[in-house]
């Protein structure tokens, strides 16, 4: 049985069975989205955010054979600091379990792992969507898909302002997937507050609370996406922020960069040529969502 592979933390097990809240939280921008040690501190800072807020932080991974659901301290050093950590979405979790590998669970795969344990809601970055040139080349992530089909209350600032916003939106609607903007009428661009698209707003933890659970009674199985905008003082304008991650792909474009290692590329350049701007604004919105996720878990 799965159960058997499933490794909780003491404090995630113990507040899961006296139905306190809990908060999911991916390890990809961990092992994928920042230098070491840095990345050990934002991970510190989160679980951090989430227990000031009286939740139980649980970040998800891959380890040993198992199925983390909440880590400790020694944990969350080997995910930060161990090289070769695969990038694990949906298709890779069989895979590395069975081979015992270290993996670092994307949007997809955290979704999947936190339904699994009973966890409903979970806060990341940004989302994988789908990329632009869509024409030429056939990049959809693989975290869209996880969205038409596990019940989870995603928050993040959005999708990824590499990828192609319109498209990933348009993707969502057709998959009836809902999306909803914290207190803003347009999708938020990662980086930046405002794409400049139009979303359905609301204002309240307690009413993403209730249309998760009107969902649910539709009998509808899909995920909830939350966008919060990056905090004002932290953003980078759409503007300058284009000319980077443009800069960006056409980088990955004539270094050959296909497949999963297109989304960590993509970001590490642009770390690379905003000078360390996008990084300090990712750690910033990453902050803001596991906040709101921590009010929404409560609100629960
Ligand atoms: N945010 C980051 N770095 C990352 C990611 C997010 O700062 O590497 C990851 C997330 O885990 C997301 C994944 O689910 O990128 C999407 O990858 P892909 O486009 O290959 O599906
Ligand atoms: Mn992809």
């Amino acid at each position: 049985m799965i159960e058997d592979q499933i490794r909780y933390s003491l404090e995630v097990e113990k507040a899961l069975a006296e139905k306190k809240p809990v908060l999911a939280l991916e390890s990809t921008i961990i092992s994928h989205g920042m230098p070491y040690p840095e990345n050990l501190q934002v991970a510190e800072e989160l679980e951090k955010i989430a227990t000031e807020n009286g939740v139980v932080p649980a970040t998800v991974c891959l380890m040993d054979g198992f199925i983390k659901i909440g880590l400790n301290k020694s944990d969350l050093l080997r995910l930060a600091r161990e090289k070769g950590v695969r990038k694990v979405s949906r298709r890779d979790v069989a895979s590395v379990l069975v081979k015992k590998e270290m993996g670092a669970t994307t949007v997809a795969a955290t979704m999947m792992l936190s339904e699994l344990a009973g966890i409903k809601v979970f806060a990341t970055g940004g989302i994988g969507g789908v990329h632009r040139g869509l024409e030429t080349r056939f990049d959809i992530s693989a975290d869209l898909l996880e969205f038409t089909r596990t019940p989870v209350v995603v928050v993040s600032a959005g999708a990824k302002a590499i990828l192609d916003l319109k498209g990933t939106l348009e993707y969502l609607e057709t998959m009836s997937v809902p999306v909803l903007g914290f207190k803003t009428s347009t999708f938020p661009a990662f980086y930046s507050r405002d794409s400049g698209i139009r979303i359905s707003q609301i204002e309240t933890e307690k009413e993403i609370v209730e249309i998760y659970k009107q969902n649910l009674r539709l009998g509808f199985r899909t995920g909830i996406l939350v966008a919060n905008p990056v905090p004002e003082k932290d953003e980078i304008p759409f503007q300058e922020m284009n000319k980077f991650i443009e800069t960006a792909l056409l980088a990955a474009e004539e270094q050959g960069i296909t497949g999963q290692a297109v989304t960590p590329f993509l970001l590490r350049k642009i770390v690379e040529i905003s000078q360390g701007r996008s990084l300090k604004a990712n750690i910033a919105l990453v902050k803001n969502n596991v906040a709101l996720g921590s009010r929404i878990a409560k609100a629960f």
